[in-house]
């Protein structure tokens, strides 16, 4: 049990006391920490022989903020408040001295200090939006009365980390000392403090910028307005804002006032909960029970991916935007040099934005190389197969890979729904054998799903685990299913949108509600994005779907301009008659009578289904745990962040609620829907689903 006494020191340089925190694994402000500072200043200030005082941290860190595991408990010892007010307040110099990252209350600490230098590869930022909160230490008013209002919404409402040196030019920081030598740098600039004889600067005494801001409500409503779309939803970022508004137009402590009254609005709700289990959900993800972190991975020093299509060539962006050097296959020439120009295009267009230098585009391009044969895989240390998702193809390539690559290799397969352990038996090695699902764009979706088969080994699953954590990814491990963890939840969904659209409800109607709920869009408007012909083949199709009619009608989705929906010029859809008729006549053949379907049933067949689909996934070991599903859902589907995924979200409504719904439901389902048996028992118990873990 940590102690103030065991996680901070104060020592003397001379005339400067230096306060230490250490406490692993950030330096959070727990209520050990809190205590220790507010005890160390008090100290530093009742003894005569110290002039000034250095607040630092030892570690990888210093303060990255508020204990998330203490948010929202009864708080015991000093508030952060009191420990700030005993620093802001000291007739002694304060000075912080930075290094790692200065984040929430740890910035706000460095706040309430008169001075702060930082080490060149130090952050600073208030990331509380992403926890659902705000700051609530005083950094939603004390930041722009350093920074400007335009610039503190901004890093308030993106929680970015700002670097040292533009900290430096915005006066986040006083002074930049060398790397390494944070604790003689910040001594050093205490001494030159107090020879100078500067004033203790208090920034809240600090009002220039805020008297400069006052009477222009238009500065924060186009702020708004510019970001309505990326706030959609979410609460917090609106109570940023409105912090800053009382940080311009009321004297300090109102604005503190204001600020611990909108905290408190936040922490105490469910966006703010559902944040803070994805805080940790996104940490636990890369925790595989039986393959522990020091499990030996493949050093992979040169990756091979087979398609260069839409799938391999987002693959390969992603080892080309970490310096490996990466060959790709395609059977033709044309499809060759048509996938590389996608990938340049695709560079150049971020250079474009200004997010890459060209000569870093060429520095990308140049660790591609093209081959149309796979003997060139022979030395790679990965190989990715991203063909044609048909399982005979798919074991002829591995077979032929078998026979290719070097002994120790990883070889992965990007399906996205085919069984992992069926590809394996096309190898004599089926242990390097596993599944690297990524999600398309590959190169921009953040998700992916490894997928672990009954034979894959330990250095395999470690191996794409740390691929994925290199290439900035977040990567949950699956077993074998069809459609693994993602796609098999959204399958469920989707048998209820087809459902309700042969009951009464449009297409529009069924993505309405899920758009409304936070989806970025519903699943017709999804389908008609990726193409309504994924899987669908002329010679096949008989024309038993309203999917099958539209694409036989070359209705495939927005590239042919019409789908689902009808699309303008723009891609901007419109509800279509077209598939309006096609699905009134597919009702009146199953002789069903449209009623009509409320947006609360829409909503809770869609979710509920996914849901229970996900306790399956659970029973069966699939997952190996109820948050890595919400992990994928969010990463892979854009389910809100502030619902904290299916499975969070199935803890907010009851699971009682849940369970007694899908009975109501009941047949309307579908005929072979049967409810979770652990969902069922979990309810019964009043249990979580959320906490389920497997092992
Ligand atoms: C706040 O400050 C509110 C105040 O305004 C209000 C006051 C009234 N608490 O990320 P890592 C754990 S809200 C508890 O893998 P990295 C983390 O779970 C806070 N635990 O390391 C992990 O545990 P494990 C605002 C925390 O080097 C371990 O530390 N601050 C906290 O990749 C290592 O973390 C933030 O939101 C915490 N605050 O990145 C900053 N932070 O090893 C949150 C981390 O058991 N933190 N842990 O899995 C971060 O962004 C990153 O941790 C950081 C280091 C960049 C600091």
């Amino acid at each position: 049990m940590a102690t103030p006494e065991s996680v901070a020191s104060m020592s003397l340089d001379g005339e400067i006391a230096v306060i230490m925190i250490d406490s692993p694994p950030v330096n959070a402000l727990s209520q050990a920490v809190r205590t220790g500072i507010y005890d160390n200043v008090r100290k530093a200030i009742d003894d005569p022989a110290v002039k000034a005082v250095v607040l630092m941290c030892a570690g990888r860190t210093f303060i990255a903020g508020a204990d998330i595991t203490e948010l929202g408990k009864p708080r015991q010892g000093p508030g952060l408040t009191e420990t700030q007010d005993a620093m802001e307040n000291s007739p002694k110099p304060v000075i912080a001295a930075i290094h790692g990252t200065a984040l929430g209350g740890g910035l706000e600490t460095a706040l309430a200090c008169h001075y702060r230098v930082a080490v060149p590869s130090a952050k600073c930022g208030l990331p509380e939006v992403k926890l659902g909160l705000l700051p609530g230490a005083g950094g939603t008013q004390r930041l722009p009365r350093i920074v400007g209002v335009e610039k503190a919404l901004e890093l308030l409402t993106s929680g970015e980390h700002v670097p040292a040196p533009t900290c430096l030019e915005w006066g986040l920081l006083d002074e930049i000392v060398p790397e390494g030598q944070l604790r003689e740098g910040a001594v050093a600039f205490a001494r030159r403090i107090l020879a100078e004889k500067r004033p203790l600067k208090r920034v809240r005494d600090m009002d220039e910028k805020m008297i400069a801001a006052r009477g222009k409500p238009e500065l924060f409503e186009s702020f708004r307005k510019a970001n309505a779309r990326k706030f959609r939803g979410f609460l917090a970022p609106e109570h940023n804002i409105r912090c800053v508004e009382a940080a311009v137009n009321l004297p300090f402590d109102e604005g503190i006032e204001a600020e611990r009254r909108l905290f408190g609005e936040l922490i105490s709700g469910t966006q703010s909960a559902a944040q803070r289990y994805v805080f940790f959900a996104e940490r636990e993800v890369w925790k595989i029970p039986d393959v522990p972190a020091d499990t030996p991975v493949v050093p992979v020093k040169k990756v091979g991916i087979i398609g260069a299509g839409t799938m391999g060539g987002g693959i390969a962006m992603n080892f080309a935007n970490v310096g490996i050097p990466v060959t790709l296959v395609e059977a033709k020439q044309d499809a060759l040099e048509r996938g590389l120009s996608v990938i340049r295009k695709n560079y150049e267009n971020t250079a474009k934005r200004g997010r890459l230098t060209m000569e870093q585009v060429e520095q990308r391009m140049g660790l591609l190389t093209g081959s149309m044969a796979l003997e060139s895989l022979a030395d790679c240390d990965l190989v990715i197969e991203a063909v044609f998702e048909n399982m005979d193809v798919k074991k002829e390539v591995f077979a032929r890979l078998d026979r290719i690559v070097k002994q120790g290799a990883v070889l992965a397969t990007n399906t996205s729904a085919l069984d992992v352990n069926e590809i394996a038996t096309a190898v004599a090695r089926p242990d390097a054998v596993v599944g690297m699902h990524y999600f398309s764009p590959a190169n921009v979706m953040r998700l992916l799903e490894v997928v672990r088969g009954d034979k894959t080994s330990k250095a395999a699953i470690a191996t794409a685990m740390q691929m994925g954590k290199k290439t900035g990814k977040i990567a949950a491990l699956s077993g074998v299913c069809p459609g693994f963890i993602g796609n098999r939840i959204l399958a469920a969904r989707t048998r209820q949108a087809q459902a309700m659209l042969l009951e009464g409800a449009m297409p529009w109607d069924i993505d309405k509600v899920l758009y409304d709920f936070g989806l970025p869009m519903g699943p017709f408007a999804m389908s008609d994005l990726a193409g309504l012909d994924i899987g669908w083949f002329k010679e096949t199709s008989k024309s038993s779907t309203v999917r099958e009619v539209l694409c036989e009608m070359d209705r495939r989705g927005q590239k042919t301009g019409a789908g689902y929906y009808d699309y303008d010029e723009k891609r901007n859809a419109k509800p279509s008659p077209v598939t309006e008729k096609i699905v009134r006549d597919f009702m009146a053949k199953a002789g069903n009578q449209p009623r009509t379907i409320t947006e609360q049933e829409i909503l809770e067949r869609c979710v509920y289904a996914m849901i229970n689909e996900g306790a399956k996934i659970l029973e069966e070991k699939i997952a190996i745990r109820a948050s890595d599903i919400d992990i994928v859902w969010i990463n892979g589907y854009g389910f809100p962040v502030y619902r904290g995924g299916p499975m969070f979200y199935a803890d907010t409504v009851g699971l009682k609620t849940v369970v007694e719904k899908l009975r109501e439901y009941g047949p309307r389902m579908g005929a072979d829907f049967t409810i979770s048996p652990l969902l069922e028992r979990l309810a019964a118990e009043g249990k979580r689903l959320s906490e389920v873990k497997n092992g």
